[in-house]
């Protein structure tokens, strides 16, 4: 052997290092830049446990109360930073309980790499102790999931794991890693970041002549009209949005993922569509003459009756994700593409328009939204406090820069529609699947993600108590998280259902709640409740000059309903503003 072959002999031994499984998993952490790990541990996942314990100074491990806290809190850390979100748990119950958030991880398109440990690789199959079937279980709501049963597997799988979670239309990835393959001792050759697998496009090739034929209908429309959801802001593409808009002149209305990708306040949004959307994005979707969606999936909450819906109208499509495209809404040009590559190319080609008449026609709408539910909603002379009044006092005291976290209810749909926001991933809601529970843990995970801002959770009495223990998770790692539970004493959006549809049968809909200051309080959370109008801003300022965490409970009108709404089943310009219009 000569020198030359000596020292290559050399060096790669030198690069090749005997480590387990479990260290693996840890480096490939480190080396995607992770910092941030919400987790639970159990008996499957130990051995990563153990080789955490070396890891304290490159990782944080926050410990839950439940594995669906550790999912929905990755969750609220990669909508806020833009990052994706890291979770472990443990085989059976502990990867079960993970599924929820997958779901909504997967339609909301968040981007979520979970780890679960899973019985040693020769007991597979055999009803092992805390053996469940993962793979199968999780397949419909994972973008990706993947058994590792060797240990060489790991720096590889887990490198396609991140670039898939992360890349294209983000989404959620599960690995399941057998206990054996956690322990086993393998050569390490260092970690490679994914960045191609064959079979995998996640950025399509944009088709010139499609954006072309979409600067055509735009340049040709006299009612031209933009919706756009999270797809902008998962595109990084919020400047190039808002350039287009402007630039085109053209109103843009928010789904509920969409909202805070411009801010709230600009010019030409004119608001939020959906069932309990505005009342001008809405109706006007029904007299648009072009219709230009921008990263968002035509969700049934949107459309309400398709055969009902923007049938005037042609329709432009741009999407990263080929699968939305006539899936729900036909496209009269579809542009697949990243709208952060797509948009400026549109914005080259349209021409500098004002539409004036059609704009005030947003404005006209809103004020009869004013007259007909604001006002409503914020009259002082009613006894009762309602949601919207809690947040105007919020928007005032925040000035719109706070990250707002909703559950689902009635006081999600009153958030969204009130909260003002000056910039980007401001809003974090479950948005598609609507998951009850999901905002208090997601909150404690934006608050990691977005450390130097006011993370607010708004919750209803109901969901606070699905995911209520994760105020533990606050006790012991004081994260700071403002939380406001709106109570009005029942489980309020399915109340006004059964009152509007099911003729005031109200079937099990009246929920108790424990005495929540008590209970923060147990946790070592500070807390207020409060009932009366005059107290609403100084109990606000209180909860956000405090130091840390606060509970403040708002005590509001028990049978208050929200509107606009579209009643289910009807076109979205059957949009309604009052109960007697039913
Ligand atoms: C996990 C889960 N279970 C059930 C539902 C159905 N659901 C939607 S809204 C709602 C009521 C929510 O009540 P509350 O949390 O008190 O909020 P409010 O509507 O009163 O603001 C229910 C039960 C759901 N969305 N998620």
């Amino acid at each position: 052997m000569d020198t030359l072959e000596l020292t290559k002999e050399k060096k790669t031994k030198a690069a090749t290092e005997n480590i387990s499984g479990s260290e693996a998993v840890l480096r490939a952490f480190v080396a995607e830049g992770v910092e941030t790990i919400f987790g639970y541990p159990g008996g499957a996942i130990m051995p990563i446990y153990d080789a955490l314990y070396d890891y304290h100074e490159k990782l944080t491990h926050i410990l839950v109360r439940h594995e669906q806290g550790a999912i929905h809190a990755a969750q609220g850390f990669a909508r806020v930073s833009g990052r994706t979100g890291v979770v472990f748990a443990t085989s059976g119950p502990g990867a079960t309980n993970l599924v929820t958030g997958l779901a909504d991880a997967m339609i909301d398109s968040t981007p979520v790499v979970c780890i679960t440990g899973q019985v040693f690789a020769h007991l597979l199959g055999t009803d092992a102790f805390q053996e469940t079937d993962v793979i199968n279980i999780t397949t419909p709501v994972t973008k990706w999931n993947y058994q590792v049963t060797d240990a060489t597997e790991i720096p590889h799988v887990l490198a396609k794991a991140f670039y898939i979670a992360g890349s294209g239309r983000p989404g959620p990835v599960l690995i399941d890693i057998t206990k054996n393959a956690q322990l086993q001792l393998f050569d390490y050759n260092g970690y490679e970041k994914c960045e191609h697998i064959r079979s995998y496009r996640p950025k399509p090739i944009v088709r010139k002549e499609y954006i072309e034929q979409a600067a055509k209908l735009i340049n040709e429309a006299e009612k031209p009209f933009v919706i756009f959801g999270q797809g902008v802001i998962l595109g990084k593409a919020e400047k190039e949005f808002q350039k287009f808009i402007e630039k085109a002149g053209i109103p843009a209305a928010w789904t509920i993922l969409g909202m805070s990708a411009i801010p709230t306040n600009h010019p030409l949004g004119v608001g939020m569509l959906g069932m309990h959307g505005n009342y001008g994005p809405n109706l006007l979707t029904n007299e648009c003459d072009v219709l230009i969606a921008i990263g968002m999936r035509f969700d049934d909450r949107v459309t309400g009756r398709l055969d009902k819906y923007a049938k005037q109208a042609k329709v432009i499509h741009l999407d990263i994700d080929p699968s939305e495209i006539d899936k729900n809404v036909k496209a009269t040009v579809p542009v697949w593409g990243d709208c952060k590559e797509t948009l400026p190319l549109l914005t080259e080609l349209v021409h500098q328009k004002v539409y004036p008449q059609w704009l005030q026609k947003f404005n006209d709408c809103m004020k009869k939204e004013q007259e007909k539910c604001i006002k409503a909603e914020m009259n002082p002379d009613t006894e009762v406090l309602t949601m919207g009044e809690v947040i105007t006092a919020i928007n005032e005291l925040t000035k719109g820069d706070a990250v707002i976290v909703t559950d689902v209810g009635q006081h999600q749909m009153v958030a969204c529609r009130y909260a003002e926001y000056n910039s980007s991933k401001s809003n974090i809601t479950s948005g598609g699947l609507g998951t009850m529970g999901f905002a208090l843990p997601a909150a404690i995970g934006a608050s990691y993600g977005a450390p130097d801002r006011t993370v607010i959770a708004i919750i209803g009495d109901g969901g606070i108590q699905m995911t209520i223990q994760e105020l533990g998770t606050i006790m012991q790692f004081n994260p700071t998280v403002k939380i406001i539970i709106l109570n009005n004493k029942f489980l309020g959006m399915v109340r006004q259902w059964q009152e509007l549809f099911h003729k005031n049968r109200y079937s099990f809909v009246d929920i108790q709640s424990p005495d929540f200051v008590m209970v923060a309080k147990g946790y070592g959370i500070q807390g207020k409740s409060i009932c009366k109008r005059e107290d609403v801003k100084s109990a606000l300022k209180e909860m956000l000059d405090h130091n840390g965490s606060y509970l403040l409970e708002v005590i509001v009108g028990k049978e208050n309903n929200v509107f606009p709404m579209v009643p289910q089943g009807r076109g979205v310009a059957e949009v309604v503003l009052s109960k007697d219009e039913i």
